[in-house]
């Protein structure tokens, strides 16, 4: 491969497994992560780069010599709400930054993470499909859909070469994730190895498209892999691993930990998680590029259990 990746908000829950998938596939001389963040005792090429300030994006591009770009770089649905013309700054400007760095830079290829949260109340909630109309009632729903417009857009102006996954909510026990609407089938985890009570901010009944973190990045790699081509949909590819509500995962991690104690005290996010769908149709990701999910939810829980355990010194 010729030039480097970047890769844009690499301290969030994808980018910091992500960083290490690419430097493991190119190498670490070949990957350079940035975030608005610094990172710490790194063994990465790191850059602190605010996407919002294009001139810092297209120095690290140029400094670089970049040729592909996996923009992470975010403000998700949960802490979006608490400052709307924020989160749209960053997400949406964010990428147009990113978007008119690679129409100038002639950047190879884009990765662009778009969401569930773009399906709104007149989506489907069984099979969401492909083509749904999207009225997301989220500012993240809004700035994400906007998004992949704008990634259709230059797509078809410019000729850019740009890849986009509607990721569900992630399970990853590499980081806890903060601002997220399905954090809770995250930080459940971390609560029943403390064998700490957890009190669950959306109702026991609510029942969400996830993914295992694994599945997530390998559908990342895969995307990026296959010739344009088989990228038919220039907007955003669905893709499901499995749906389960908070009820469903927790008998299966008391499987592992029979005391774990759990609480139901819903708060604005059960809002955020009623308007998204409840199962999604990823055939046309299975049809134009083979994707299929590898784990379920039995696996997914063993794997965070024993990840969580070892990332925390617990026996
Ligand atoms: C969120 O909950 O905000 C994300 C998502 C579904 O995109 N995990």
């Amino acid at each position: 491969m010729s030039g480097r990746i970047l890769i844009t908000g690499a301290n969030g829950q994808l980018g910091t497994v992500l960083s290490h998938e690419l430097t493991k596939k190119h190498g670490i001389e070949k990957v350079v992560v940035s975030d608005i963040n610094p990172q710490t005792n790194t063994p990465f090429i790191f850059e602190k780069v605010n996407v919002c300030e294009s001139c810092e994006l297209n120095a690290v591009i140029v400094k670089y010599q970049i040729t592909q770009i996996y923009h992470l770089a975010a403000i998700l649905s949960a802490d979006g709400e608490s400052d709307p013309l924020r989160s749209w700054k960053v997400n949406v400007e964010g990428w147009l930054n990113v978007l008119e760095a690679a129409r100038k830079h002639n950047i190879q290829k884009l990765f662009f993470p778009s969401t569930i949260g773009v399906f709104g109340p007149l989506s489907a909630k069984v099979d969401t499909p492909n083509n749904s109309f999207l009225d997301p009632l989220t500012v993240y729903g809004v700035s994400k859909s906007a998004c992949e417009l704008w990634s259709n857009y230059y797509a078809m102006k410019y000729g850019l070469d740009i890849r986009s996954i509607r990721y569900p909510g992630v399970m990853s026990y590499q980081s806890i994730p903060e601002g997220v609407t399905t954090d809770y089938a995250v930080e459940m985890f971390y609560y029943a190895i403390k064998e700490k009570p957890y009190i669950c901010y959306l109702e026991k009944n609510t029942r969400l498209p996830m993914i295992y973190i694994d599945d997530a990045i390998r559908a990342t790699l895969e995307i990026m892999d296959v010739p344009i081509e088989k990228i038919n949909v220039k907007s955003s590819y669905n893709i499901s691993g499995l749906s389960f509500d908070p009820e469903m995962i927790t008998a299966e991690l008391r499987a592992h930990i029979p005391n774990f104690q759990i609480r139901y005290q819903p708060d604005f996010r059960q809002q955020i998680a009623a308007q998204w769908p409840i199962s999604i149709d990823d055939s046309q990701a299975r049809k134009d590029w083979g994707w299929k999910p590898k784990y379920c939810l039995d696996e997914i829980v063993a794997l965070m259990i024993e990840g969580f355990r070892s990332a925390f010194n617990e026996k």
